[in-house]
């Protein structure tokens, strides 16, 4: 495992500290040893940002040191994306977005990254567009998926509205939710949300199974 315990510490304690240069070391190091993008997204970014997210929550880091973590994860999401091994073209489309006020869209750009690495067509709307533009943009052209990340609780009836304006404008798509405000038990909060037929994707190894099902396929 390339990144060990050792690693993690080591660039989470850059990350904290707000080395730039550090932490793309860190990555640049990993990338030549063979690290993946998969490996890269949960266990460096993924599990730092968690774990920059519970030190605000306690008061030991302040709130520019997470924004200042999530500026350098950003730029490193930049930096990885390039390495991706990329698949053929395989001619389907992805949408995917926050909900509808959610600004966390790291989970988000990671999904979209995952996809184009899968040979998607991806438009990346990211935080912050209205409901009706992210509906413009899934009508633009044939979409065969709406992916949907939601972070923080409060925005779960958010995140409802947004599926049921996709839905409302197009009655087939698949839509598939994913992001830690769902939790372990997410099928059930959407079947309670009133929105039978969501898929709830957890992680990018759910992802790519649901893509590879028979039945699902675009
Ligand atoms: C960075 C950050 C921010 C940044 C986000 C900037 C940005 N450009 O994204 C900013 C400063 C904007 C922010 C704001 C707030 N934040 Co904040 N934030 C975080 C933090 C530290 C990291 C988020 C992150 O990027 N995680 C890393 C990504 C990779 O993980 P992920 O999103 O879970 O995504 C993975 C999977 O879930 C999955 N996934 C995600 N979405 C999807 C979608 C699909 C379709 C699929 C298949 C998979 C999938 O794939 C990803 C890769 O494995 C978290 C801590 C945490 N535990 O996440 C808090 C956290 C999410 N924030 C929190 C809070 C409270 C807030 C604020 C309300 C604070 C405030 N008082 O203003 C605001 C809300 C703003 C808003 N309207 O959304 C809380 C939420 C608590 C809760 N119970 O709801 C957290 C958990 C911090 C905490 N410990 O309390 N935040």
């Amino acid at each position: 495992m390339l990144i060990d315990d050792q690693r993690f510490h080591a660039y989470l304690a850059d990350l904290v500290a707000g080395r730039r240069e550090a932490c793309i070391h860190h990555v640049d190091a990993l990338l030549a040893q063979g690290a993946t993008a998969r490996e890269l997204y949960v266990d460096l970014f993924q599990a730092s940002l968690y774990e920059v997210g519970h030190r605000w929550e306690t008061g030991e880091v302040s709130v520019a040191t997470e924004h200042v973590a999530t500026a350098i994860t950003e730029e490193l999401l930049g930096r990885v994306f390039p390495q991706v091994a990329r698949r053929a073209p395989v001619g389907h489309r992805a949408v995917v977005s926050c909900a509808a006020d959610e600004f966390h869209q790291i989970g988000g750009r990671i999904v979209a990254d995952t996809l184009e690495g899968m040979g998607w067509d991806v438009d990346f709307v990211g935080a912050g567009a209205s409901m009706a533009e992210l509906v413009d943009c899934v009508m633009r052209a044939p979409a065969d998926l709406v992916a949907v990340s939601v972070s923080v609780d409060a925005h779960l009836a958010r995140m409802a509205q947004t599926v049921r304006a996709v839905r409302a404008a197009d009655p087939r798509v698949p839509i598939a939710v994913g992001g830690r405000a769902l939790g372990h038990d997410g099928a059930a909060r959407l079947a309670s949300l009133g929105l039978p037929g969501v898929h709830h994707v957890p992680t990018l190894e759910a992802l790519e199974a649901l893509l590879t099902l028979e039945a699902f396929r675009p």
